[in-house]
């Protein structure tokens, strides 16, 4: 190195005095630096020919100067117009007594009546216990309560509503119907037109509330999505998470993801993000780290790397939360360092908010197992076509009380209100994508290798690919 700077300068007749060349070999880019300094000399055709301590204290005080804004932008805290519409961990207030049941189960048809009678096909929605009596075509709105197949493979419902319930007969004949009627699930608020034959009410349509489609918003940033981390799990993919973590720097991959990397705003955590302790008998033996504590104090080492990013993280079934849903927000005694950090927002499970107009919705996914084992064509594998069932249905977990336990809140915090942009979801640790009426449905994965119980039920994840929307096109990248 030291004979080659001197003939580097050299080359171009340009001497180096003994305090310039130390100055120069003293930097910690002393190699780019005389490349810069000798190209700046060329350029300028200063005739120098010795150069001197002093002149290159002058240009690293200009190179200074020119690169200090550019730095600066890039630690510069940026400008997040972050906001929760949608957080149920304040708001709930039950301890889970049984009286409450009815004032949520009441509260979830309320909230869909009124989306339900929007509809052009129910403009004269009646009480069932009126429809018990009508002799034409009625038109009533009601929750499932239970659904079978009769001998001849009809499909027999029962809806309810505050007045009453009535058998409802789907024939099979009436294809298109049928085929619908094959995603209704239990606990489900629908709209029902039909005829009454005898005690039943024969149905000619069934009705979901719906979702509109929206136009695309426009987005002048990246959004990062992450789910289902499980730190602490003796198959916490650390490694790839480090490569991660490294490109949300800016410091590792191809210059395009670099350049994504440095347009991240925010990011997003949808669960999970430990593995916790105790979730299912013999985790134990799983578990890198056996403490609870410690296993956020690792998420908060690893996730502390990221200043220059807003945060947002939702609970999961295997954090240190209530199980029953809404989840409310991570608590700060099980997390501390994460809460030290300024840049995190700690939001419900489900929640929305809103990162700089995108809306976003974020919704562990608890409920997938239950969609899964019960309506036909939908899986694990493509989540995807559960969130777009989950959206058309307007509730994030309609089935009540399988595997997803549901607390009994005075309010249905479940209960798709506003259409999102964003819908972000994970637990299947499998990646899914689709855009659908305008709103991104996205799983973020995992960064978990197959566990022992995903192993029995032949779950094969799709480890270590983060999905990045940026500036509204789906970028899905891989770190394994
Ligand atoms: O969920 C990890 C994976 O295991 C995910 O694919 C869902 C699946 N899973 C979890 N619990 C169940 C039940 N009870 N039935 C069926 N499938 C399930 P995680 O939440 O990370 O443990
Ligand atoms: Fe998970
Ligand atoms: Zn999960």
């Amino acid at each position: 190195m030291t004979t080659d700077l001197i003939l580097k300068f050299a080359d171009a007749d340009i001497l180096l005095d003994d305090a310039a060349y130390h100055k120069i070999t003293s930097q910690d880019n002393s190699k780019e630096l005389a490349d810069s300094l000798l190209k700046d000399l060329i350029k300028n055709e200063n005739s120098v020919y010795l150069l001197t301590e002093e002149m290159v204290d002058e240009f690293l005080e200009d190179k200074v100067e020119l690169r200090e804004p550019i730095i600066q932008s890039k630690l510069l805290p940026q400008e997040f117009d972050f906001q929760i519409i949608h957080d149920a961990s304040k708001k709930s207030y039950t301890n889970g007594e049984i009286k409450d049941f009815s004032s949520y189960f009441a509260n979830r048809y309320h909230k869909l009546w009124q989306m339900l009678t929007k509809k052009k096909e129910l403009q004269n929605v009646q009480p069932i216990k009126n429809a018990q009596r009508s002799e034409d075509v009625v038109e009533v709105v009601g929750m499932v309560n239970n659904i079978r197949n009769t001998k001849k493979n009809h499909k027999l419902m029962e809806i309810e509503d505050e007045t009453g319930n009535i058998p409802l007969l789907v024939h099979n004949d009436n294809h298109q119907l049928y085929e619908d009627a094959e995603r209704i699930v239990k606990d489900q608020v629908v709209g029902v037109v039909g005829s009454r034959k005898g005690s039943l009410l024969m149905a000619s349509q069934i009705l979901n509330p719906g979702i509109p489609r929206i136009d695309e918003k426009e987005m002048n940033f990246s959004a990062v999505f992450l789910s289902d981390t499980h730190i602490g799990s003796s198959t916490f993919l650390e490694e790839a998470f480090q490569r991660f973590l490294k490109w949300m720097r800016g410091d590792y991959g191809d210059e395009v993801q670099r350049e994504i990397a440095n347009d991240v705003k925010y990011l997003v955590i949808a669960g999970d993000i430990v593995d916790g302790i105790g979730v299912y008998p013999g985790q134990d033996k799983e578990l890198k780290i056996k403490d609870i504590y410690q296993q956020y104090e690792e998420a908060a080492r690893l996730f502390g790397e990221l200043s220059n990013v807003k945060i947002i993280i939702a609970p999961g079934n295997h954090d240190a939360c209530r199980l029953a849903e809404p989840q409310p927000a991570l608590p700060e005694e099980y997390a501390p360092d994460l809460y030290q950090m300024k840049n995190v927002e700690f939001v419900s499970n489900p929640s929305l908010v809103s990162m700089d107009g995108m809306k976003t919705l974020i919704y562990h996914g608890r409920s997938f197992d239950d969609l899964a084992m019960t309506v036909k064509g939908l899986s694990h594998q493509n989540s995807d076509i559960i969130m777009k069932e989950l959206l058309e249905k307007r509730h994030l977990a309609p089935i009540y009380g399988e595997r997803t336990p549901l607390a009994s809140e005075i309010e249905d915090h479940l209960v798709i209100e506003d259409v999102p942009d964003v819908f972000h979801t994970g637990h299947v640790h499998i990646n899914s994508y689709k855009k659908y009426k305008g709103i991104h449905l996205i799983n973020s994965g995992t960064f978990q290798s197959q566990t022992e119980f995903q192993k029995i039920y032949n779950i094969v994840p799709t480890c270590a690919q983060v999905p990045v929307l940026n500036r509204g096109s789906m970028k899905l990248l891989k770190f394994s």
